[in-house]
């Protein structure tokens, strides 16, 4: 990745007493707010001139989740790393951004992908974010691509990580990203308290269904709904997983971008399709969305 120094507007928008600020670099939203409540979690050490990804935020993910099995992109994608271009802002509460190849950070694969991402304010308390994935290499083209895609939200949830419940995962199987060997276990009650690090992916067609609500609760009271939901329409596939992310004392500490106790503030819920490689081809689409709501 060569670390281009940008200084770019941010995009404001504002619908009654909700606010959303974004960065054109990465698409990221690093800022969701009800009247003075801040919703999303942004390292105080963030890096914030382009030359690395933004710690905090909703960072996008495209087109590999983590290590690229090729070798060839950086971990989590290009995505998130790459100036996107403003496409249409027909409101003050609402704007499209879009990325294609010409703009991306990375000139290898897939060369023939358009991404479009809508960010919304919707009254009374939400944030709606919807990626779109395109492959516009023509309907003849079989080859197609694969990708994976994810919406990296890291949630505040305040100064006491040790009171905060995640509601809707317990029926869920998942496989725990720190165990040796990948196994998928049934989640049970302990999974919804985070008391180490925790890095989990709950698969969308093991339990968790399609477009389930997940309810974050801090200090007992509900204060995150966090919904959501994956289209590949072609391939009829529309189970959507969710990452649960907390890098806890001893990861906290080796991330230069992120204070050593920072892990107590913030919780990440990664709404993306993670469980699987889907391949997307010539003239298809796919749509990842998520509605973050604060209550
Ligand atoms: O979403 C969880 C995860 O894949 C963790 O394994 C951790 O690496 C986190 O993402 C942050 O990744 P980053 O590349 O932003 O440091």
């Amino acid at each position: 990745m060569t670390t281009k120094r940008v200084k770019m507007e941010d995009i404001r928008l504002v619908l009654g007493d909700l606010g959303c600020t974004i960065k054109r670099f990465g698409a990221t939203v690093v800022s969701f707010t009800k009247a003075e409540r801040e919703g999303l979690f942004v390292s105080k050490q963030a890096v914030l001139d382009g030359s690395k990804p933004i710690r905090g935020g909703i960072p996008v993910v495209f087109p590999v989740f983590g290590a690229d099995p090729a070798g060839q992109l950086p971990s989590h994608g290009f995505a998130r790393t790459s100036v996107w271009r403003v496409l249409d802002q027909p409101s003050a509460s609402k704007v499209t951004l879009c990325l294609t190849p010409a703009e991306a950070e990375w000139k290898l694969h897939p060369s023939a992908f358009r991404l479009e991402y809508e960010v919304e304010l919707l009254l009374p308390n939400s944030l709606r974010t919807s990626l779109r994935v395109m492959n516009f290499s023509g309907l003849l083209n079989e080859d197609g691509f694969e990708f994976q895609c994810l919406l990296h939200t890291y949630l505040n949830i305040g100064k006491d990580i040790s009171n905060v419940r995640v509601v809707g995962l317990d029926k869920a199987k998942f496989v725990d990203q720190l165990h040796p060997l990948p196994r998928t276990v049934l989640a049970s009650g302990h999974a919804s308290r985070i008391d180490q690090e925790v890095d989990h992916i709950y698969f969308g067609d093991a339990g968790l269904g399609e477009e389930e609500e997940l309810v974050v609760e801090c200090e007992g009271k509900p204060a995150f709904s966090c919904k959501r939901s994956f289209r590949l329409f072609a391939a009829k596939q529309f189970q959507c997983d969710v990452v649960v992310w907390n890098p806890w004392v001893e990861k906290a500490r080796k991330l230069q971008d992120f204070g050593d106790d920072e892990y107590k503030e913030m919780l990440c819920i990664e709404p993306g399709n993670v469980g699987r490689r889907d391949v997307l081809r010539g003239g298809e689409d796919a749509v990842l969305t998520q509605t973050l709501s604060l209550l």
